[in-house]
């Protein structure tokens, strides 16, 4: 029997929980690092074949002049990040930019725009494109902010596959981080998405200037949802200059990169059938702290030379990583 046989997910694995406590959440974190991460490899081994790694293409449909004002954003209109307000990319010009994600090797295409929430005549052409991406043979994937139920269920029946929602931080961090909207309008959306028969992404950023507590309380409430996202991203703050975040940043110690791998790690044994994305943050990561995250159950990345308005790592480089650590990307 050879050894891939055995990583297969193993009929009987113990089901997701939903009633994760804090208290238990908290003791994850406080395990000895090699413990923790030995648990988590495990559970990601009863779930996932853990040599396969998901990778989505973003683009950013939509750039700039967004009127919110999260405190990490380069597209909040708000702050001189040198991000300059762009309009909705044309169907044809979004067409050509998920051929070329498919071709360079991604499976799924994750369109963002810079709103608050879609208007209605807004959604009709981001519509158009989720039917046009899809019929390319892409899982199709989008964010753009708050919606409501019949906007949700219009993207449904275009053919969206995932919505990407984050909670960002804990309940009582997120105000330190976004006055224009709250906590509980992120999950109304999450609801209506999931409503919808949409597969939901959601997860959070860290490195934020948050405490240990605050990734206890994110991942407590994501694994607290009534289903766990089918997909969680964890990112790693990507500091752009303008941004309330990167000057507070500037006069607090940086994260150790080993809590930001505890957080997949966490996230990992808290929702053990989701996908656990390594998100934004890579591009200033070393690839021994990425081989960890592997370690830690993560088993998907954003993969091209951009996230959304930000650099990520090439995709020669990446498949170098991938390759260098024998990990396969799932098609
Ligand atoms: N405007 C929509 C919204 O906020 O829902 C969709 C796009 S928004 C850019 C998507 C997510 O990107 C945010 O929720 C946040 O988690 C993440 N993000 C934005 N800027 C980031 C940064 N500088 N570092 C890490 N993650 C970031
Ligand atoms: C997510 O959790 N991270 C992505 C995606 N969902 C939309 C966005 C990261 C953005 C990083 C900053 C930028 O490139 O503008
Ligand atoms: Fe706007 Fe989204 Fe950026 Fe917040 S994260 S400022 S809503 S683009």
């Amino acid at each position: 029997m050879s050894l891939a046989h055995d990583h297969r997910p193993q009929p009987g694995s113990i089901p997701p929980r939903h009633d994760w406590t804090r208290e238990q959440v908290r003791a994850l974190f406080a395990l000895p690092f090699p413990e923790l991460m030995f648990r988590a490899a495990v559970t990601h081994r009863e779930h996932f074949d853990p040599a396969e790694v998901q990778i989505s293409t973003l683009l950013s449909i939509k750039t700039g002049g967004c009127p919110e004002d999260c405190a990490y954003c380069p597209q909040a209109a708000r702050y001189d990040t040198g991000v300059a307000a762009e309009k909705l990319m044309s169907l044809d010009a979004v067409l050509t930019e998920a051929r070329a994600a498919k071709a360079g090797g991604a499976s799924r295409f994750c369109m963002g725009a810079a709103w608050r929430s879609p208007k209605d005549r807004e959604l009709d052409n981001v519509c158009a494109m989720v039917e046009g991406v899809k019929a390319l043979g892409l899982e199709t994937c989008a964010t753009l902010g708050m919606l409501t139920g019949d906007q949700a269920a219009r993207l449904k029946a275009s053919g969206l596959d995932y919505y990407n929602h984050n909670l960002d931080t804990s309940p009582e961090y997120y105000g330190a981080i976004i006055t224009t909207r709250t906590y509980g309008d992120r999950l109304d959306t999450l609801e209506h998405v999931r409503a919808a028969g949409i597969n939901v992404c959601c997860g959070g950023i860290v490195g934020m200037g948050e405490g240990l507590e605050d990734r206890v309380g994110m991942i407590t409430t994501l694994a607290g949802l009534p289903v766990h996202p089918e997909s969680v991203p964890i990112n790693m703050l990507v500091q752009v200059e303008g941004t309330p975040l990167a000057t507070a940043a500037k006069n607090a110690a940086k994260l150790d990169p080993l809590d930001f791998v505890r957080t997949i790690a966490v996230a990992r044994i808290c929702m053990p059938a989701s996908m656990v994305r390594l998100s934004a943050g890579r591009e200033d990561m070393s690839e021994e702290t990425q081989a960890l995250c592997f370690l830690a159950g993560a088993n998907s990345i954003f993969y091209g030379p951009k996230l959304l308005t930000t650099p990520n790592p090439g995709r020669d480089s990446d498949m170098a990583l991938l390759d260098k650590l024998g990990l396969r990307p799932l098609t």
